[in-house]
């Protein structure tokens, strides 16, 4: 099975997407991860990306859609993988059909986790005292909202044409999210 988590920043895209991980032997597959840890290596890539990252823009889209193919032509994907983070852009969602065609894959479900902006931004400053998350302040949070909301939902709609969205309330406690996550696959 393979899945897209799609949402808001803080939506708990990546919280499910590693439960999902762990009970379904998928391969979790994060765009922010992959890019944080561009940036703990020092490689030119998490150079220009952190720029981007840290004033809650999105990184190139090129970039990123070479960063998946890289991935999903490594193989190594379990019973399927959970795609986190992306696509954000229109651009990206019609990359990521064109790489799944070649690679004779499909997306099974798209899970939309919709949450209100005020619950955003209450968890992400929650976070923030936890990991220090360098993105994670109101002022680049707003923007990343702004974003999301300009980049992203396009995407949303996207997949809601393709009758592959679910749109389930993440806005609930986490073992909440899952369940209904587990009663829809
Ligand atoms: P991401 O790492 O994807 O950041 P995110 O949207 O904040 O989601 P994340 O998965 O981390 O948080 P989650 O909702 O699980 O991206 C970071 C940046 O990288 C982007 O801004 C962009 O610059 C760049 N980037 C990444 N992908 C890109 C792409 N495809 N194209 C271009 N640029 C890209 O959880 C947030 C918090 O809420 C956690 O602390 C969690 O514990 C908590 N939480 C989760 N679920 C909860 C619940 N149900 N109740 C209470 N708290 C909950």
């Amino acid at each position: 099975m393979n899945i897209i988590l799609l949402g808001p920043p803080g939506c708990g895209k990546g919280t499910q997407a590693k439960l999902l991980e762990r009970e379904r032997n998928l391969q979790q597959i994060s765009t922010g991860d992959m890019l944080r840890q561009e940036v703990a290596d020092g490689t030119e890539l998490g150079q220009q990306a952190q720029k981007f990252m840290s004033a809650g823009q999105l990184v190139a889209d090129e970039v990123m859609i070479g960063m998946i193919q890289n991935r999903l032509q490594r193989g190594d994907l379990g019973s399927g993988f959970i795609l986190d983070g992306f696509p954000r852009t229109v651009e990206q969602a019609q990359g990521l059909g064109a790489m799944l065609g070649e690679l004779d894959l499909t997306v099974d479900k798209v899970l939309y986790l919709k949450v209100p902006k005020e619950m955003v931004v209450e968890r992400l400053l929650k976070r923030a005292e936890i990991e220090g998350r360098a993105d994670d302040n109101q002022e680049t949070i707003e923007k990343r909202m702004e974003v999301y909301l300009q980049q992203t939902i396009p995407v949303v709609e996207w997949y809601q044409q393709q009758s592959l969205l679910l749109e389930l309330d993440g806005g609930k406690a986490i073992d909440e999210v899952s369940a209904k996550i587990r009663d829809s696959l």
